[in-house]
């Protein structure tokens, strides 16, 4: 699959994607700051790899890094809600113009398709459910606007430049590797992590808040495959999701019947920037490359919850 640059390669979803692209035959470059990525996520193909430690608002490591390449998989980012909320301006630097930055040095290298880590946190508080990617962002936390703006940025080139691009909405991606140790982490990183030590977990709300858990496999094969297709995804934003809702009591009842936890969980109030509800329709992404449902919310929490123990 050519020679490819993922951004943010040490996190959570660029180390997954890395395994996914070696796996297909792909030469693979990465460039981390480590900021919230962590190098031991890479530790069995960290010789395969050629890794640049840099910052994503470095522009000469970036255009270093996107020299020879075919595909850009752009997942750098810091990706929380409520960091978004405490520090605007400190996580629009590599959210939003990090983006830029990348955009920018794929256009100068001439790159044949970048990939872009979305977010489902672009449709806000609109309270039709699902999401399609026909309704208008109502973006809430400045993360969501950052996300969002990265997109527009994304069409921007593609149709000024001729840069194919692709938007990628992630829904609540979950899997192993997610880090579970900051308070910023995803909720079922965290529920996992402190019910498997038999620590109380927190809900933020009543429990009735609800998301599209997508379990990291579908985000490495939604990725594969909109790199490879010859269908017109260029300047395009698909959701990337399962399409079921699961409220967060759910998740923790299921994570407590797999985990056998015996306690108890603690309610709070809800986060700033928290939206309610959020539920994707995949049919978009299905119907236009191809993308598929490779594993469901319980299949991967099993899976999950077996790396974490
Ligand atoms: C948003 C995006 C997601 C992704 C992510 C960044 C939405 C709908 N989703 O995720 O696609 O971009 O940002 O990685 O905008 N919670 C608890 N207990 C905890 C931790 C969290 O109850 O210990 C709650 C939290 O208040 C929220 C829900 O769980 O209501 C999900 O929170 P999260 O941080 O896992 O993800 P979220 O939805 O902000």
């Amino acid at each position: 699959m050519a020679n490819v640059l993922i951004t943010g390669i040490s996190g959570f979803i660029g180390s997954s994607l890395a395994r996914g692209l070696l796996a297909e035959g792909a030469t693979v470059r990465g460039i981390d700051n480590l900021s919230t990525g962590n190098l031991a996520n890479l530790d069995e193909i960290r010789s395969r790899i050629d890794l640049r430690e840099a910052d994503i608002l470095d522009a000469t490591a970036i255009d270093d890094a996107c020299r020879g390449i075919d595909y850009v998989f752009h997942q750098a980012a810091i990706p929380s809600v409520p960091k978004s909320v405490i520090d605007p301006i400190g996580t629009n630097g590599p959210n939003l113009n990090g983006t830029l930055f990348v955009l920018e040095a794929a256009r100068k290298a001439g790159i044949k398709r970048l990939m872009y880590a979305a977010s489902s946190a672009a449709y806000g508080e609109n309270p039709t459910l699902p999401k399609t990617e026909a309704m208008l962002p109502e973006p809430l936390s400045p993360y969501a606007v950052q996300k969002l703006a990265g997109e527009h940025y994304l069409a921007s080139y593609t149709r000024v430049f001729g840069l194919e691009t692709v938007a990628l909405r992630y829904f609540n991606i979950f899997g192993p590797r997610q880090d579970p140790t900051s308070q910023y982490s995803g909720v079922l990183a965290r529920f996992i992590s402190q019910m498997t030590k038999g620590e109380t977990p927190t809900i933020f709300g009543d429990g009735s808040t609800s998301r599209d858990f997508t379990y990291i496999d579908n985000v490495v094969s939604a990725n594969l495959t909109v790199a490879k297709t010859s269908a017109p995804v260029a300047g395009k934003v698909f959701n990337v999701a399962t399409g079921q809702r699961i409220t967060l009591l759910e998740a923790f009842e299921e994570v407590k019947r797999i985990t056998g936890y015996t306690g108890t969980v603690e309610f709070k109030p809800e986060r700033e920037g928290d939206i309610k509800h959020s539920v994707a329709d995949i049919s978009q992404a299905q119907s236009v490359f191809g993308y598929e449902v490779v594993a469901s919310f319980s299949e991967g929490l099993e899976k999950t919850i077996a790396y974490y123990r």
